[in-house]
């Protein structure tokens, strides 16, 4: 009796270490995605390219440039359907993209100027914090915009902080805003590139600084004449928006940015292929002013835009090569997507219209950036990730970019408290092509709110202009409500909001609940 209860006191005892150890390997078990060791950890390259639009690239449907590296992301890994930026501009989408939350729950996240002081609260964490718990180097190589320093803004000439390194990035080497605002510097780590201090830096966005020549004044002086703004400080034959004097030494040259990112990311990669790496590259390309490097110049046949998707290409080519080089490709997770849809004329006469030949960036969708209609947010998204992402697929979920937050924080199976990435939801098996269902609804936005659930969008009423000021750019706005079946009006042609009232009031509803509520992932409004 004795020994039959000691026998029976083992056998518990067993079964207890069993479901212990079942215990401990289910999320495993359950989830072969999870990454459970420093070895199984994938380097994280997410290229962002900005102004890119839905149809700018081959393997969404253009066949007028060609983007062959691009392409090779999707048939080595998986294209979105369905992927979409938070804004329909820079600054809000890629502050969604770094905190998790939908910009325009807060005011000041529209398009910053060059000496804007930094939107994001470093109290709060960041896309980039997450990878620093799991242990990864992490580096933002590419455009900033979303401010630096302390209100007013940074001192160019001092200690320029805070910035990416005080929101969980080790490495950052930026141009502060976008090619087409001053200052037109480097800004490494806290500092200014190369700044000589005997020729400090003044930059203003209110009034003329120093003597240099602006657009307005001196149009003789431009290698590319401005269509709209930009007409103030001339920096490389190319008028900016903002005016700036000083720090000649430290001024980038337009041509010269894409190989200089690419020696960064070179170097950033190889002294630290030994740990599992994090790069946020944001590129430049293609926005304007689009002056690429000369091996780009004349080579798509539809002028600059063209040839700085074709530098776009090239760079993303790159990364590719670097990473095979260094026989990392196989477990780097690469994401490619744009910041916002695409404008031809958004400032430069640079011939982007006149040579556009029948290539339509929008693809089938209307609209573009500044756009709440489905081009201004829609872009490409594409994924590949040879160890546990199927070569050649697609996938129709619907999945953002300010989902990326959650889905690496669920990857390293890291809680996220209710206040952190707020409306950001985690989608691993659904980025890694395992699952075909994503969100069940985005909100996107540009001066105003529009959702889309399943088939339906709902455009908010708005008391904006239906085009952007001196240009033919549709924002999408109008006083009234529009409601759009983007399955079978992908271009949204029909508004149907008249003929389906209850649709209306069903999304209305829906968008109502998720504006007033700070949490759209915890709240589990459906
Ligand atoms: C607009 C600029 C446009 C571009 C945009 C920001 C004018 C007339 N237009 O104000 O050229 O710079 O801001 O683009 O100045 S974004 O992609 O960074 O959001
Ligand atoms: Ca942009």
């Amino acid at each position: 009796m004795k020994t039959f209860k000691s026998i029976n006191q083992i056998q518990q005892r067993y079964n207890g270490i069993i479901f212990l150890l079942l215990f401990l390997m289910a999320p495993s078990i359950s989830n072969p995605i999870l990454a459970q060791t420093n070895k199984d950890k994938p380097n994280v390259v997410l290229i962002y390219a900005d102004d890119l639009g839905y149809g700018d690239v081959g393997c969404y449907g253009a066949t007028k440039v060609k983007t062959p590296n691009i392409d090779k992301l999707a048939t080595d890994g998986l294209l979105f359907k369905n992927g979409y930026a938070t804004s329909a501009t820079c600054t809000p989408s890629r502050y969604s993209l770094l905190t998790g939350q939908y910009a325009w729950r807060r005011e000041d996240t529209g398009i910053a100027t060059g000496d804007a002081s930094l939107i994001i609260d470093p109290a709060n964490k960041s896309i980039a914090d997450v990878f620093k718990s799991a242990n990864y180097k992490t580096a933002v190589l590419g455009k900033w915009h979303l401010g630096l320093g302390n209100s007013p803004g940074p001192n160019w000439n001092h200690y320029i902080s805070p910035g990416p390194l005080e929101l969980g990035f080790d490495y950052s080497f930026i141009i502060p805003a976008t090619l087409d605002r001053v200052p037109t510097v480097f800004v490494k780590d806290h500092h200014v590139l190369d700044l000589d201090l005997k020729d400090s830096m003044l930059v203003s966005y209110t009034n003329p600084v120093g003597n240099e020549p602006t657009g307005k004044d001196n149009p003789e002086k431009l290698k590319m004449m401005y269509s709209h703004g930009h007409d103030q400080t001339i920096v490389n034959g190319i008028s900016r928006i903002g005016y700036m004097t000083g720090g000649n030494a430290a001024l980038w040259k337009d041509e010269e940015l894409a190989p200089i990112f690419i020696n960064e990311t070179r170097k950033f990669i190889s002294e630290n292929q030994g740990n599992p790496f994090f790069i946020y590259f944001p590129s430049s390309d293609i926005h304007v002013p689009r002056s690429p490097n000369k091996m780009f110049v004349g080579k798509s046949g539809l002028g600059a835009r063209g040839d700085a998707i074709l530098q776009l290409d090239w760079t993303v080519g790159q990364i590719v090569h670097i990473l095979d080089s260094l026989k990392l490709s196989d477990n780097t997770l690469i994401v490619l997507s744009s910041d916002n849809g695409p404008v031809v004329d958004d400032g430069y006469e640079d011939k982007a219209v006149e040579m556009l030949n029948g290539h339509k960036p929008s693809g089938e969708f209307r609209g573009g950036k500044y756009s709440k209609f489905e081009a201004g947010t829609r872009v490409p998204f594409i994924v590949k990730w040879p160890r546990k992402v199927k070569a050649g697929t697609q996938s129709s979920a619907m999945i953002s970019q300010v989902d990326l937050f959650a889905t690496m924080a669920q990857l390293f199976q890291q809680k996220l408290e209710t206040q952190d990435a707020p409306d950001s939801f985690p989608l691993l098996t659904t980025l890694t092509g395992k699952n075909k269902v994503g969100r069940d609804h985005i909100i996107v936005h540009n001066q105003g709110l529009a959702i889309i659930k399943g088939d339906w969008k709902y455009i908010a009423p708005s008391s904006g202009k239906p085009y952007l000021k001196n240009t033919n750019i549709e924002t999408g706005n109008s006083v009234e409500p529009q409601l759009y079946n983007i399955k079978q009006d992908a271009g949204e042609q029909v508004n149907l909001a008249s003929k389906h009232p209850e649709m209306v009031e069903s999304l209305k509803s829906l968008l109502n609940q998720i504006e007033h509520h700070p949490n759209s992932r915890t709240s589990k409004i459906n």
